[in-house]
């Protein structure tokens, strides 16, 4: 018989790992200013969903945790530094971003678009220099994914496109492609990084990518559904922005219901890919579930 698996003793243990590789893993950036609007958004709290995907799908993969945590805070580098350009004025115009004031708030703009840039290229870092005693091919990998997903085939082309669709009613089409790009990218290279440290095979491969496109979907359209029904409190954003900026989102196009149901499917499409690994994939399993429970 198998051990029980306690997803909240999980989560709190893997979160605190992750906490505690991001306050290490900035070195003495100079100048003093930088250094301090990094950490200002990188250590603000957040679920940190994306590392633990990570560390989850190395350990899924049959790899160590530990062999991951440098690619799951690049991960976190990554995500961070999205945040920070998304918020800018020029972008979406947030002022807060997990509950505290937004970066170019405190920093203002221009250290904040550098503040990004550096979170980027130190992502970079912590995968190719600071990975000791994961195999050089598996990094180089694991370098081209960071870039296909970062890049315009992923999270700079999605930005581009939901900014292109401001004002406009977008189709249901668009918005997949959107969200697939924003969002589900970077979601997907958390578990894909992970199995690729940890040596997965392709069979693993092709089922973590099947895996990461329901949780990516399922991902946002509970952002959407969270948009309308959660508090700007909870969110540590600013509620109701969509329905204010009349912005297409999935309650808009399919109704409050409808979206519920659909990210339900999704993530039910995700847990199904992993069904062979069942025991061994209990974290991403129980993760899924968790992002169509969220509340935040
Ligand atoms: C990566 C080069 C590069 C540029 C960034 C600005 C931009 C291009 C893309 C925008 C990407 C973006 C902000 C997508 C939204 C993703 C999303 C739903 C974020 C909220 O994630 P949570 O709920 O947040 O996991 P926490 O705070 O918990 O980490």
């Amino acid at each position: 018989m198998t051990a029980e698996f306690d997803f909240k003793t999980y989560l709190g243990k893997t979160k605190a790992t992750v906490e505690a590789a991001l306050d290490g893993s900035l070195g003495p950036e100079h100048p003093e200013s930088l250094r301090e609007a990094m950490r200002y958004s990188l250590l603000a709290g957040g679920k940190r969903l994306r590392p633990i995907l990570c560390l989850a799908a190395c350990e899924l993969a049959g790899g160590e945790a530990k062999q991951a945590l440098p690619t799951a805070v690049a991960l976190e580098m990554i995500h961070t530094m999205s945040l920070i350009h998304d918020d800018l004025p020029t972008m979406d115009d947030d002022d807060v971003r997990r509950g505290r004031p937004t970066n170019h708030k405190v920093y203002g703009e221009a250290v904040a678009i550098l503040a990004g840039d550096a979170l980027l290229t130190r992502a970079f870092e912590m995968v190719s220099l600071r990975s000791p005693g994961v195999p050089a091919e598996r990094l180089l990998k694991v370098v081209g994914e960071l870039s296909l997903v970062a890049g315009a085939p992923g999270l700079v082309g999605g930005q581009v496109v939901d900014l292109e669709s401001e004002g406009k009613q977008v189709d249901l089409d668009t918005l997949e492609y959107i969200h697939l790009h924003k969002t589900g990218a970077l979601l997907g290279a958390c578990v894909i990084t992970g199995a690729l440290i940890g040596d997965a095979d392709d069979t693993l491969i092709a089922a973590l990518r099947t895996y990461a496109r329901g949780i990516g979907l399922a991902f946002q359209i509970i952002d959407d559904i969270l948009d309308v029904t959660g508090s700007s409190d909870v969110l540590g954003k600013t509620a109701g922005k969509d329905l204010i900026s009349d912005k297409t989102t999935y309650p808009k196009l399919l109704g409050l219901e409808e979206s519920r149901k659909r990210a339900i499917d999704l993530v039910q499409e995700a847990k199904t890919a992993l069904q062979p690994w069942s025991t061994r994939a209990r974290p991403l399993l129980a993760l899924a579930d968790f992002i169509a429970s969220r509340d935040r």
